[in-house]
């Protein structure tokens, strides 16, 4: 006999048990600097961004103005690679273009 208080799981508990939870998601932000030329950052926003020129020149704008800009949103991952590959891409290149990725 099952004991009165022990409860049943029902369809909907399991359900509800193994439904995917979405992913945090980082922001990976580019950052101005004085010296990286504009057409290196529009570059590397196609390369690793995949934008096409008009979308990176957009940002590429946007960060020479206010300081900073997104180049992408990723979970934490693929956010923290994409950082450390583009910001050695830069160094290889000798420029000081840097990124960071923040959570959302
Ligand atoms: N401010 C840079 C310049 O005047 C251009 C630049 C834009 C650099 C965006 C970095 O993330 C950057 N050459």
């Amino acid at each position: 006999m099952a004991k009165s208080n022990t409860k049943e799981k029902t369809n909907l508990d399991y359900a509800e048990a193994t439904k995917t939870k979405k992913p945090r998601l980082f922001k990976i932000l580019i950052l101005n600097d004085d010296y990286t030329p504009m057409v290196f950052v529009v570059h590397v926003l196609m390369k690793f961004f995949q934008k096409d020129e008009e979308g990176a020149t957009r940002v590429m704008l946007e960060v020479h103005h206010k300081g900073s800009g997104v180049a992408g949103v990723f979970t934490k991952d693929i956010a923290e690679t994409k950082v450390l590959l583009v910001n050695q891409y830069a160094k290889n290149h000798e420029h000081p273009l840097k990124t960071i990725a923040e959570p959302e």
